[in-house]
């Protein structure tokens, strides 16, 4: 049995009290193998801490069945799931739960199966052993749940170690060099095990120099990750630069189609794998923000996302090429070039071009994880490409983990968005290259800073396993575990608090932000709290035009940057026209006058303060509900939220001020209630 990690961590969504249901009964374990080996030793320690029974046995000696187990865990045919090919099939990760006869029972199709089978028992609680279940096999829905950590390796002079990360250093990199104790990356692939993620890419996927070498010399140190991440079904990935021929080969060119480079990435890849046999593959940003690509050779993103998929072929890996191409040295007097449209423009032309085990990776918004976006039009536009999801666990734009903001709700509404018309399939359907998302943990005591920002992470591995699942559920999920409210003194109410303070967090933090789906009023650089106008005369291409007479960015067809007409029907059409367009997307798609009247009756400028009033008085509700559950749950970790609620109070507060006084300043129109305006 393989011991269970333990670090001073907090234990997030795996508690030893959620696993008391399971821990007091009498267990079996069948199967041998890695994965096995991991149930086994949850179960033992569980068994351990609640007077139940674990034994284990190997999956040919079928007398352990005549005993009277209250559950059997099992490991059927022989596929441990660890060794061998790289590609993730969701076969491997399905099991079957069936309860009768007084006995659950669940058998892993491969050793991931088994584990999501252990998780999903843990879930259910004394659920697990009551009624009769009829056999129900769970499957997850996308192949991929991957997460970015956007780490580097060497402290970043502005970046820092994590870039966009609000918890501390990384759980991987430490003082140069890959992590030497490495209980705290075991313990971190554990919670993502439990959740149902399954491949992790350990390094920023801007690339400087030091990390440019986990390629190579240093891919030693990514197989020790990769070795401690295996044991919980987790596939490690690794961000890598396109200049690598030149700057590690010492090649003069990283052209894709010179054959002495396809040489070298061949070779480099056979190394990578040597270390580590099941490698997932490469995350690569390329002719994005300064990062290298293959426009520098006049070839296109076909042919650099195949260069890397040629190389990773042979043994079964895949290359996630982003789509997050565009013009980051924008002049912004120029109103021709618009932003949101450049994925598009770049990628729907190469449909049909990438490698079957190429994946273009693409931002769930057209411009960049914004807190309202329209779904990104590149989803349902290449039918014969592999799209994978990427959403932004870690809360640059939506309050960097010093405000609560539950994106579970959100993400939900894009997963279920369907680009096509009437019944065609959802965001979640077409992801067959699967959910990315960018982590939020560091070595940070709670893994995410705030605690309550543990719930994105549990969500991004849950809704990737079941994009359909009902996002509240989701959170309730989270909640059970955490707080395992039926310890507490008075659990509904502990419920009912945290759920409040949860559900509508986004649409609060949405309300006291920039309007209407405007975006990017956030300070330049760090990207926290109010700069109306921080962006507005800058390169990269996030502008709102507020002028005296309106505000927002024409991106119609017949007198706009034409974006709208990216979409299919119904929502070009839909889009196209303020009369139509949806309220929170307006200032995204049209520019109208501060008096343009919304479908919800008030007008743009009324909409804009009453929202933003609403925006802190919701704020300031959720913080006095959160005092009101000091008691209910560990001290600690109520006062680390409380703490944190204080400075999002005074950050919305900021933002009201901030976003009201420019509008009343530019538009001269008085608030129709009074409220104070600066
Ligand atoms: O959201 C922006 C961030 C950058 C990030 C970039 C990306 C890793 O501000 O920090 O770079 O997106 O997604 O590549």
């Amino acid at each position: 049995a393989r011991p269970v990690p333990r670090t001073d961590a907090d234990p997030a969504w795996l508690p030893p009290e959620a696993f008391r249901a399971l821990g007091s009964r009498r267990v079996l374990v069948c199967g041998t193998g890695d994965l096995t080996d991991t149930v086994h030793g949850e179960v033992d320690a569980a068994c351990a801490e609640f007077g139940g029974t674990a034994v284990r046995a190997a999956v040919a000696d079928h007398r352990p069945y005549d005993r009277p187990y209250d559950l059997v865990l099992r490991l059927d045919g022989t596929a441990d799931g660890t060794a061998g090919g790289a590609e993730h099939r969701a076969d491997d990760e399905a099991f079957t739960l069936v309860r009768e006869r007084g006995r659950t029972t669940v058998s892993g199709a491969g050793g991931r199966g088994l584990l999501h089978g252990l998780f999903h028992v843990v879930r259910l609680g004394e659920a697990a052993f009551g009624a009769d279940r009829p056999p129900v096999t769970h499957r997850p829905a996308l192949a991929t749940r991957m997460l970015n950590h956007w780490d580097n390796v060497a402290v970043h002079p502005v970046m820092g170690q994590v870039e966009r990360g609000y918890a501390g250093g990384s759980l991987f990199w430490r003082d140069g060099r890959a992590r030497g104790d490495l209980d705290r990356v075991r313990a971190y692939g554990r919670l993502l095990a439990a959740c149902g993620i399954n491949a992790v890419c350990v390094n920023n996927v801007n690339v400087h120099t030091t990390e440019a070498h986990l390629l190579t010399d240093r891919i030693g140190e990514v197989a020790a990750l990769a070795d401690a991440l295996r044991p919980y079904g987790i596939r490690a990935h690794l961000s890598v630069t396109f200049a690598a021929p030149l700057v590690l080969g010492g090649l003069g060119t990283a052209d894709p189609l010179d054959a002495s480079v396809r040489a070298w990435w061949a070779a480099a890849t056979a190394r990578v794998y040597a270390a580590i046999p099941d490698f997932g593959g490469y995350v690569v940003k390329a002719d994005s923000e300064g990062q290298p690509g293959p426009f520098a050779y006049g070839r296109s993103h076909a042919d650099g996302a195949n260069l890397l998929a040629d190389a990773l072929a042979p043994h079964g890996g895949t290359v996630y090429w982003r789509a997050f191409v565009y013009n980051h040295r924008q002049d912004w007097r120029d109103r021709t070039t618009d932003r949101a449209r450049a994925a598009y423009d770049h990628f729907v032309p190469l449909d049909g071009a990438f490698r079957d085990n190429a994946v273009l990776q693409v931002k769930h918004g057209p411009v960049d994880f914004q807190p309202r976006e329209p779904v990104s039009p590149v989803i349902g536009a290449l039918p014969r490409t592999r799209i994978a999801v990427e959403v932004q666990a870690t809360q640059e734009y939506t309050g960097q983990q010093r405000h609560v903001c539950a994106l579970a709700p959100m993400w939900s509404e894009v997963l279920g968005f369907r680009p096509g018309a009437g019944a065609s399939p959802t965001v979640g359907e077409l992801a067959r290259g699967g959910l990315v998302a960018v982590s939020n943990a560091g070595d940070d005591p709670y893994w995410t800073g705030h605690p309550l920002a543990q719930a994105n992470l549990y969500a991004a591995g849950r809704l990737g396993a079941r994009p359909g699942a009902d996002p509240h559920a989701v959170l309730d999920e989270w909640i059970e575990l955490t707080f395992t409210p039926d310890t507490c003194p008075d659990p509904e109410r502990l419920r009912a608090g945290l759920r409040a303070v949860l559900r509508g967090s986004w649409r609060t933090y949405e309300k006291y932000t920039a309007p209407l789906g405007v975006g990017f009023m956030v300070q330049p650089g760090h990207h926290y709290g109010p700069s109306a106008d921080g962006y507005e005369y800058s390169p990269w291409g996030t502008y709102h035009f507020a002028d005296r007479d309106g505000v927002g960015v024409d991106r119609s067809r017949a007198t706009g940057t034409g974006y709208a007409g990216q979409y299919a029907e119904p929502w070009a059409t839909l889009y196209e026209s303020p009369a139509t367009c949806p309220d929170e997307l307006l200032l995204f798609f049209h520019h109208v006058p501060y008096g343009h009247v919304l479908h919800s009756g008030t007008t743009v400028v009324q909409h804009i303060y009453d929202t933003h009033f609403e925006g802190v008085a919701e704020a300031a509700a959720a913080r006095d509900i959160w005092t009101s559950l000091a008691g209910l749950m560990d001290g600690a970790r109520h006062a680390r939220v409380a703490e944190r609620y204080e400075e999002q109070l005074r950050g919305a507060r900021e933002w009201r001020d901030h976003i009201n006084s420019y509008f009343f300043r530019k538009s001269g129109v008085p608030d129709a209630r009074g409220r104070p305006i600066h």
